[in-house]
């Protein structure tokens, strides 16, 4: 599928500095140093309603990585998906009575508008479930030779007793695994698997829903986990720099990804770092679709909400902890755009260098934003007091926040 439009990165004087991010299967910091590619693998959206907050958010985070890299001067090698068959799709589809092509297609298109008005940059390749199966096909029949899938009926399931690394990605124990297994898409309590944890690679087709040809699996469509997989992989092979998504994907679909990939390739790790982004809450709650307590992108943007103003509210906290979208939230983001937009739209001001390296520094400081931020807030702060004479200022302060912040003032 295609992806959207990239919004351009001005080149900011002097060096960047390497992203130093916390990564969840150590539980610790690490600083990673890419080749000149780096490679970067976010999990993207279930196509059945529109991109709430949370998303933006996770969104947001793996948007500053790939800025603080750009501005390393290295290239970023970014794929993501869409998963654009999966159970909670087909019964949203069913529920309002839509084909589920159309209501996917209508809500990708959706998100690709809102990536583009919040100038998220775009992945080089942005891959659908559904186009991805005749590479998944082969993938799970590997794993049945390699004795590390099993049928049950007619669907197959990956044994998670295969990775000698299973667990190391989330390290929870047995019993957070199966709750939270049952609560994101497993099927712990199914009589007859191997282990209540492992998660189907190959679902058998079932009447009245979409089913593919699988060659020597049968028609049906693909799990959750291998999708990813086998996207990943493709695009990306082993060993790439950073798996991110919201933390909600640490388990299980982060540790059973990384499993399969294991298995399949002999190698460890899938990833360098394991990424993962707080939960967005509304009301006290996570924002989620299957909630409905939501705040869209792109009902704000309807609102009249400056897209820029919808960046700093989303910057204004650090990407892993779990905040609340709140009026007040979106109120002091567009008073401080205003003020900014105010500060850099005069001919000169004070030097900007110092300010530079600060939002560097912050960033690349496990994605500081918040810092970040409030150095920016301290140029714009004494331009409104003293004001200054550098001519280069106000155009160096607008290029730093458009190409580490995605921000256009
Ligand atoms: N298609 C799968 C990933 S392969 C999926 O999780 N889709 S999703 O639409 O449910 O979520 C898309 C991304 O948004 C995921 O990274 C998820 O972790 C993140 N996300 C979902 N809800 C929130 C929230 N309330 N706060 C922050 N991030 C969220
Ligand atoms: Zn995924």
């Amino acid at each position: 599928m295609h992806a959207w439009p990239a919004s351009e990165v001005p080149a900011l004087p002097g060096q960047g500095r390497d992203l130093r991010i916390h990564d969840t299967a150590t539980g610790a910091p690490v600083t990673l140093q890419p080749g000149p590619v780096a490679r970067l693998y976010v999990c993207g959206i279930t196509p059945y309603d529109a991109t709430h907050m949370g998303h933006a958010a996770t969104y947001n985070a793996f948007d500053l990585v790939q800025r603080v890299w750009l501005d390393t001067k290295r290239q970023v090698h970014y794929v993501q998906n869409v998963t654009d068959v999966d159970d909670p799709l087909l019964e949203r589809a069913e529920r309002d009575g839509l084909d589920w092509t159309a209501l996917a297609e209508q809500e990708t298109k959706l998100f690709r508008e809102d990536m583009t008005a919040l100038r998220m940059l775009p992945p080089r390749h942005y891959i659908g479930a559904v186009e991805a199966i005749p590479g998944i096909v082969p993938l799970v029949e590997r794993l049945r030779e390699l004795g590390a899938a099993y049928d049950l009926e007619r669907d197959v399931y990956f044994s998670v007793e295969s990775d000698p690394h299973f667990g190391e990605v989330s390290h929870l124990d047995a019993a957070a695994m199966r709750l939270l297994s049952a609560e994101r898409g497993g099927d712990p309590d199914r009589p007859g698997k191997k282990n209540p944890l492992d998660p189907m690679l190959w679902m058998a087709a079932r009447e009245g829903e979409p089913s593919w040809d699988g060659g020597s699996l049968g028609r049906g469509r693909p799990g959750w986990h291998i999708e990813c997989v086998a996207i990943a992989l493709d695009h990306l092979g082993m060993g790439f720099d950073v798996q991110g998504g919201g933390s909600d994907l640490a388990f299980p679909h982060h540790e059973m990804g990384a499993s399969h990939a294991q298995v399949l390739t002999g190698e460890f790790p899938m990833a360098k770092a394991y990424v993962h982004a707080g939960m967005v809450a509304l009301d006290g709650e996570k924002m989620s679709k299957s909630k409905g307590n939501l705040v869209f992108v792109s009902r704000l943007r309807r609102d009249g909400v400056d897209p820029a103003a919808i960046r700093l509210a989303l910057h204004a906290h650090h990407y892993r902890s779990d905040w609340e979208w709140t009026d007040q939230v979106l109120r002091d983001a567009v008073a401080r755009l205003e003020r900014w937009r105010a500060a850099v739209s005069r001919p000169d001001g004070p030097a900007a260098e110092d300010m530079v390296e600060a939002v560097r520094a912050a960033l690349a400081d496990d994605l500081n934003a918040p810092e970040a931020l409030a150095a920016v807030d301290r140029w714009v702060a004494r331009q409104e007091e003293a004001g200054g004479t550098d001519g280069s200022a106000p155009g160096v302060v607008s290029r730093t926040v458009d190409a580490l912040l995605g921000v256009a003032l």
